[in-house]
């Protein structure tokens, strides 16, 4: 064994060659011509190989040095056998090469593996995912040239595939299985996306410690399909507002001896509905949906409102019908008639369908803001909040008003967002004052 330098060989007209792979690290077993580093330019990479069997002592090298013919970049602990033909090993003694001093630059044992990338007009920047491809110095995964060019196209990240090759090299195989495996997620409907998307990395948790696999509810998994389908389909933004219900609160109570009496809870969430199914009339594209083919708005003339509940097998939104045409004692009793369906799980398919737009209340829960989910094909969905007592400024003191925090989220294809300002500021004048609703 003896330690020896090896040297960037010559890689044909390149300087300055970008290092986009460190392959080895100190204490590594390689075998002559194991690749080391992998080099990428304007039109190829190139692997580098050993051209020695040993330990690698050092590695001199790091991602995104550039290197050129000559540099150092490694030690290797070499056996006594390897040769290498033209690489100059540091300890050996000058013998026939110092006596031929017009000899042949230095060659590796095999010269480096070279793909040629196939546009040869492409950008002397990579490619916009080659990012992720790329390792720190120590990085295990082992693939050809060809191969990571094929991941890299397609924005496979090489650190979440497993190869089934030789030492676990990767081969074009695996990166299709990897592919196939984020696809059949997709058409699953499942946590894997689309659009490539990168799956989140599997973990086998129980190497830190105790866990337990437990199966999601039908219904989370249903709801859950669906909201990814929709966050991942829609350009949200939400707007948010803070509304002055003090007297909405009021007229609300005074209410509330007559609907216990008709063994109703009248909560303000009723109140918001009322006054969205009002609000929806005068800004009709929010109470729409998009075609299929994303040319024309479908505008409802009805207005039927989503309202997520909470269940203990998860979240569903049943659907109260012609909100604009009831009043608060009705629609009181229908909420509450439908979210005890909801919540015993006897919901029918008539329930759940036929919304316009979407409802989503934590306010009797609390936290001052969320960002809701587009129930889509819908355009919008409003989140409110718990109200609380605030200070409020009324041109000449602070007055306590009871505030109600609402979160707008809108199809952004559908919805301006001055427009969804627009609606949203009359959305809060109208829970402001009721009177709105006469209009
Ligand atoms: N601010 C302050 N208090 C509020 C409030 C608000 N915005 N909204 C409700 N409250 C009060 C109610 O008045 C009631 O108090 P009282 O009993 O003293 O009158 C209490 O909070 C509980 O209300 P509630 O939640 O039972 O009734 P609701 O009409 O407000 O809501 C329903 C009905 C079905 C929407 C609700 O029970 C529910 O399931 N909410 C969760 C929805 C959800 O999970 N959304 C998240 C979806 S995204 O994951």
């Amino acid at each position: 064994m003896a330690i020896k330098s090896i040297t960037l060989p010559d890689i044909g007209n390149y300087e300055n060659t970008p290092v986009i792979e460190v392959l080895i690290s100190p204490g590594d077993r390689v075998e002559k011509e194991d690749s080391l580093i992998t080099l990428e330019s304007d039109k190829a990479t190139m692997e580098i190989p050993s051209p020695y069997s040993g330990e690698i002592k050092k590695v001199l090298v790091k991602m995104d040095d550039t290197v050129n013919q000559g540099d150092l970049i490694a030690e290797i602990d070499a056996e006594e056998e390897s040769e290498a033909p033209a690489e100059k090993a540091s300890e050996e003694a000058p013998t026939q090469e110092a006596e031929e001093p017009q000899a042949e630059p230095e060659k590796p044992a095999q010269a480096p593996v070279e793909e040629k990338v196939s546009e040869p007009a492409a950008p002397a920047a990579p490619p916009a995912q080659a990012p992720v491809n790329r390792q720190g110095a120590g990085a295990k995964f082992h693939a050809s040239p060809s191969v990571r060019l094929f991941a890299r196209k397609l924005g496979v990240d090489l650190a979440n595939v497993t190869g089934s090759g030789p030492k676990g090299r990767i081969v074009q195989e695996d990166v299709e299985g990897a592919i196939k495996k984020v696809m059949e997620g997709v058409a699953k409907g499942g946590a894997a996306t689309g659009a490539g998307i990168p799956p989140l990395p599997e973990i086998d948790f129980s190497q830190f410690g105790e866990i337990e696999e437990r199966p999601l509810s039908r219904i989370k998994k249903l709801s859950g399909r669906h909201l990814s389908t929709a966050w991942l389909n829609i350009p949200h933004v939400t707007q948010f507002d803070e509304t002055d219900i003090t007297e909405l609160e009021a007229f609300r109570k005074s209410l509330k001896p007559r609907a216990e009496k008709a063994g109703i809870k009248m909560t303000p969430l009723v109140f918001v509905l009322k006054a969205l199914a009002h609000v929806l009339r005068e800004f009709p594209n929010m109470n729409a949906s998009l075609a299929p083919d994303g040319e024309n708005l479908i505008v409802k003339k009805y207005i039927n409102l989503g309202v997520a509940v909470d269940t203990p097998n998860g979240l569903v939104v049943p659907v109260v019908r012609d909100v604009d045409q009831k009043g608060i004692f009705e629609l009181s009793e229908e909420l509450m008639a439908i979210s005890a369906r909801a919540r015993d799980g006897k919901l029918t398919g008539e329930d759940l369908t036929g919304g316009t737009f979407s409802v989503s209340s934590l306010g009797g829960i609390g936290g001052t803001q969320f960002t809701p989910i587009v129930n889509g094909p819908e355009v919008g969905i409003l989140g409110v909040s718990k109200a609380s007592m605030q200070p409020v400024w009324n041109g000449s003191e602070f007055v306590p008003r009871l505030m109600l925090p609402l979160a707008l989220s809108y199809d952004h294809r559908v919805i301006d967002g001055a427009e969804g300002a627009r609606f949203m500021t009359t959305l809060s004048r109208t829970l402001t004052d009721l009177r709105e609703l006469m209009l």
